[in-house]
């Protein structure tokens, strides 16, 4: 069997590659020449811990061929960006074009996948592309189980940093646009998934995977609420979340500094985007968790304001803990926006990377935990990497601490 996997990004690639891993010849496509180029040297061009070593090893196999055209396959599985345009509405680009390059090369008996975070109706809008391009074949909107292309959408759902471990042991929401696309796809992921395949329909499984990170916004979005409500009135809100989690129904999650990352921060805007009146709590709470970084600029502003040209150290640059990624980061925003004030010297330290970023180079100086602790007026900790985990207590008691996780508080 040979599976066509459009897209070799964050998804794409560690699919593709555990496919390829259990004997399915795979061929990767992707836009990207340079992407398409280094894994067919059996290389990455994206970070997650062990995909280098299985992505040589597949390469080398055989079994997975990047390409940046589609060949024939039995089974396409598109996994490409849905970012959103303005005012929020999910943009379908790239999925759009996946349609296009892939529908001169399809055949009957094809089962397509869509993967893609996409708002409800995005697999049935899909059909309908298709269905333009390939007037010769009969799609599931006219012929259902009998049609000669069947698609399903399957969500993908693994944490970003265990991806291979996530890939294989979630369950996995199977959403076919007909029962036998549903049952076509399962064969195709019980192949590599140890969890369990749960059938459904594709509208259900496309508003299940925004529902799921909605949930963690939602949840994020009442814990950074109690933080600003707990900074107003005197309160530590870190003691104050731990006591109520005693409670044996209540479970809430951490404040930090805001909601980073592709996902979390997206997600529920397309639920917004498709139902604006009824998404009130989906809403406020996006708008919640994006003020967060204001927050924390103006307690940074605050406190600098004590000092004269303090020395501000910021622990932290990436979207979240122990990973390297700075794309869509809170920490990002926050260092850009408080080095374009001027309050003082800044110093960043990210273990993560041996460079600044582009965007602040020249602005702010790249440091270490330990020296930039030592030169500080001002610890601003900003992801809970655990290499901070070394800094000496006795260090932060005669600085400002503005500590955006509670990384440094416990009882
Ligand atoms: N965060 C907090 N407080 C918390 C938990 C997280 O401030 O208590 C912040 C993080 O620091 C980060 C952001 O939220 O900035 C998102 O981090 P995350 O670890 O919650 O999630 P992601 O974006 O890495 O991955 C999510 C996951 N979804 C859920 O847990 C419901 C993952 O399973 C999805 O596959 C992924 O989105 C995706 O691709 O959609």
């Amino acid at each position: 069997n040979t599976v066509a996997m459009i897209g070799l990004g964050y998804i794409g690639l560690p699919t593709a590659t555990v496919l390829a891993s259990r004997g399915v010849k795979v061929i990767g496509v992707d836009v990207n020449q340079h992407a398409v180029d280094t894994i067919n040297r059996g290389q990455v061009h994206i970070v997650e811990p062990d995909l280098d070593g299985l992505v040589h090893h597949v390469v080398k196999e055989g079994n997975l061929v990047a390409r940046t055209t589609p060949q024939e396959a039995d089974a396409f599985i598109i996994a490409v960006p849905t970012p959103f345009m303005d005012g929020h509405k999910p943009d379908l680009s790239y999925i759009e074009a996946a349609a296009r390059a892939i529908a001169p090369v399809l055949r009957q008996g094809n089962l397509i996948i869509l993967e893609s975070t996409s708002p409800v109706g995005a697999t049935e809008q899909l059909a309908g592309w298709l269905a333009e391009y390939r007037t010769d074949l009969s799609f599931p909107q006219q012929a259902g189980d009998a049609a000669d292309i069947q698609l399903a959408y399957c969500p993908e759902r693994v944490l970003p940093g265990h991806v291979l471990r996530e890939l294989v042991e979630n369950d996995r929401i199977v959403g076919g646009m007909t029962t036998k696309a549903a049952e076509m796809a399962a064969d195709l992921y019980q192949i590599f998934v140890r969890g369990e395949c749960l059938l459904t329909d594709s509208r259900t499984a496309e508003m299940a995977k925004l529902t799921e990170n909605s949930f963690r916004d939602v949840n994020i979005a009442f814990a950074n609420e109690l933080s600003l409500i707990s900074d107003k009135l005197g309160i530590n809100v870190w003691e104050l979340i731990e006591l109520a989690n005693r409670h044996p129904r209540v479970n809430i999650l951490k404040p930090g500094p805001g909601v980073g990352g592709h996902c979390i921060a997206v997600d529920p805007w397309f639920i917004v985007d498709s139902a604006p009146k009824e998404a009130r709590i989906i809403r406020t709470a996006r708008e919640v968790n994006d003020n967060k970084p204001h927050h924390v600029i103006e307690q940074v502003a605050r406190a600098a304001d004590r000092f004269k040209n303090p020395v501000i150290a910021c622990l932290g640059l990436s979207f979240k803990a122990d990973i390297d990624d700075l794309r869509e980061s809170p920490a990002m925003d926050i260092v850009a926006d408080l080095a374009e004030r001027d309050l003082g010297r800044m110093l960043v330290v990210e273990p993560h990377i041996d460079k600044l970023p582009n965007k602040l180079e020249g602005k702010v100086e790249f440091s270490n935990a330990e020296e930039a602790i030592e030169q500080a007026d001002i610890v601003l900790l900003l992801v809970d990497h655990k290499q901070f985990k070394r800094v000496r207590r006795e260090k932060l008691q005669t600085r400002v601490v503005i500590d955006t996780r509670g990384f440094f508080w416990s009882r």
